[in-house]
C-alpha cells in the first residue's frame, strides 16, 4: 500500500474540488485530489455558462482568471419571454452596477487543471474503490485504488467535492443526515453548435410547448436547451427536431434569426432540488453538488458551490492560522443559509417557466396551477420591484464575511 501525508484530501477534480485546492495551494495548505474518471472526461461534460461576481473575484484571487476577462462576456442583462412578449431585465441598472460573466465551465475546469498541473499537485484521476474511513477521528484518511495500486491518503481533513452520486454524502450515517428532494416532471435537452448566438444575451422562454433556453458560449458558439419528458431519450432527438421545437418556443422575430448547425454536443439532464443537511459529519466537509442541486433555471449550480468552496477554504485558513480547528464546526450552518436562498430562486424560476401538464402541486391541478404561475410572471415583469427581485437574485447574494 502507498501511503501519502497531506492537510486536505479532496475528493473529486470537478470545479468544487479543483478550486478548492488551487485556493488552499495559493495560502501554503497541501492537498492531494482523488478522482474517478479522466482529466479527458472531466472536460467532455458541457454543464454551467453563467457565473456571479462572487465566483469571478474567488477565480482571481485564485489566479486563474486572465483567460476568462480575456474571452468571457460579461453580461449586463438577459431576457424572459413569454410566448410573444420579450421582455429584458436590466440587471446592471436593478443592482447598482452588477453583471454575471458568460463563460463556460468547461473553461473554468480547464484553467484550474492548467494551473494545478503548472503548481506540480497531486491529483490521482482515474482512481476507483475510493473510501473515507475514520471521518469522526483526528487522522482520517480517503482510500482508492490507482494505477493498479492500493492508496492511503492520510489527511487532517476531507473535502467531499464528488458531486450528487458520489461516495462522500453516503459516508455520512443515514440517521445523521437530512435529505430534501423535488425530482421535476421533465428534463433539459440541450445541444452545443458552432453557431452564432441568436441574440447577444440569453433568453429564458416560457411557451405553451414548453420552456426553452436560448444561452451561449462565445461569439461563434451556442448552447440551446428545451424543456423535454423524462421519458425522452437523446437518440430521439434529431438536431433537425431539436432546432424545429426550439424555433416554436421561442418568439417569432427571435425564431427567424437563428442560425441552425450541427450539433456538437447533445445531451438530457433531470432535472432536481435538492439539499442534504447538515453539510458536514466529524472531519468530512460537503462541498457543491455533493450536498445540494439545482435546476438548472436560475444559473445557480456552479456559483453555490462556488461560495461553498469560499467558506470552507477562508475557515481552513483560520482553522491552520490560529492551531485551533473548532472554527470548522461553523461550515455547515454558514452555506446553508445561501444554499437555500439559491434553492428557492431555482425552484421560483423552474415553476413559473416550465409547463407542468396535469401535474398538481400542493393539492392543486396542473390547469389552476399553470393559471397560478403565469399570473405570477406577468406579475413580476410587470412591476419595477418584481424585476429587480428577480435581478438581484440572478446576480446572487453577497457571500457571508468570515472574520
Ligand atoms: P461535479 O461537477 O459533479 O464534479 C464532481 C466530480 O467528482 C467526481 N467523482 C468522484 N471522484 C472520486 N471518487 C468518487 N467516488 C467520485 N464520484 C464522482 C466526478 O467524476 C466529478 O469530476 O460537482 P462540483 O464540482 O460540485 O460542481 C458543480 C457543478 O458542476 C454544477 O453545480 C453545475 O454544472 C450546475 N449547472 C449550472 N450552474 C451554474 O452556476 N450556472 C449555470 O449556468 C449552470 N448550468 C448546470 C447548468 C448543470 C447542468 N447539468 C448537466 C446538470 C446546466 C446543466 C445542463
Ligand atoms: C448554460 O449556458 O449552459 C446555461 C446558462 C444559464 C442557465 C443554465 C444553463 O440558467
Amino acid at each position: 500500500m502507498k501511503t501519502i501525508s497531506t492537510k486536505v484530501a479532496i475528493v473529486g477534480a470537478g470545479p468544487s474540488g479543483l478550486l478548492l485546492g488551487q485556493l488552499l495551494h495559493k495560502h501554503g495548505i497541501d492537498n492531494v485530489i482523488v478522482e474517478r474518471v479522466s482529466a479527458d472526461y472531466v472536460l467532455g461534460r458541457i454543464r454551467a455558462g453563467i457565473l456571479e461576481q462572487g465566483l469571478v473575484k474567488l477565480l482571481e484571487e485564485a489566479g486563474v482568471s486572465a483567460r476568462m476577462h480575456r474571452e468571457g462576456i460579461p453580461h449586463d442583462g438577459f431576457c424572459i419571454s413569454h410566448s410573444e412578449r420579450l421582455e429584458r431585465i436590466d440587471v446592471k441598472s436593478l443592482t447598482g452596477g452588477e453583471s454575471v460573466m458568460c463563460y463556460g465551465q468547461t473553461e473554468v475546469t480547464r484553467d484550474l487543471m492548467a494551473a494545478r498541473s503548472e503548481a506540480g499537485l497531486t491529483t490521482l484521476y482515474e482512481s476507483s474503490e475510493v473510501s473515507i474511513v475514520d471521518i469522526c477521528s483526528e487522522s482520517p484518511a480517503v482510500l482508492c485504488r490507482h494505477e493498479g495500486q492500493p492508496v492511503r491518503i492520510e489527511c487532517d481533513f476531507v473535502a467531499g467535492c464528488d458531486g450528487f452520486h458520489g461516495v462522500s454524502r453516503q459516508t455520512i450515517p443515514e440517521e445523521k443526515r437530512t435529505e430534501h428532494e423535488r425530482v421535476y416532471p421533465f428534463g433539459w435537452l440541450g445541444v452545443l453548435s458552432d453557431t452564432p448566438p441568436v441574440h447577444d444575451e440569453l433568453i429564458y422562454a416560457k411557451s405553451e410547448r414548453g420552456f426553452a433556453l436560448a444561452s451561449q458560449r462565445s461569439p461563434t458558439r451556442s448552447r440551446y436547451y428545451i424543456q423535454v419528458p423524462l421519458t425522452d431519450s437523446v437518440d430521439q432527438w434529431s438536431d433537425e427536431a431539436f432546432w424545429a421545437e426550439l424555433k416554436r418556443r421561442l418568439p417569432s422575430d427571435i425564431s427567424a434569426k437563428l442560425v441552425t448547425g450541427p450539433s456538437i454536443e447533445k445531451s438530457i439532464a433531470p432535472l432536481r432540488s435538492f439539499v442534504c443537511e447538515p453539510m458536514q459529519y466529524g472531519r468530512l466537509h460537503l462541498v457543491g453538488d455533493a450536498a445540494h442541486i439545482v435546476p438548472p433555471t436560475g444559473a445557480k449550480g456552479l456559483n453555490l458551490a462556488a461560495s461553498d468552496v469560499s467558506t470552507l477554504y477562508k475557515l481552513l485558513l483560520k482553522a491552520y492560522r490560529a492551531g485551533d480547528f473548532n472554527v470548522m464546526s461553523r461550515y455547515s450552518e454558514i452555506c446553508l443559509r445561501r444554499v437555500w436562498n439559491g434553492e428557492r430562486f431555482s425552484w421560483w424560476m423552474t415553476n413559473m417557466l416550465h409547463d407542468f401538464g396535469d401535474e398538481s402541486v400542493g393539492g392543486m391541478d396542473g390547469a389552476s396551477m399553470a393559471r397560478f404561475m403565469e399570473s405570477e410572471l406577468n406579475y413580476y415583469l410587470d412591476s419595477p420591484a418584481g424585476r429587480a427581485v428577480i435581478a438581484e437574485q440572478y446576480v446572487g447574494l453577497p457571500y457571508e464575511q468570515i472574520d
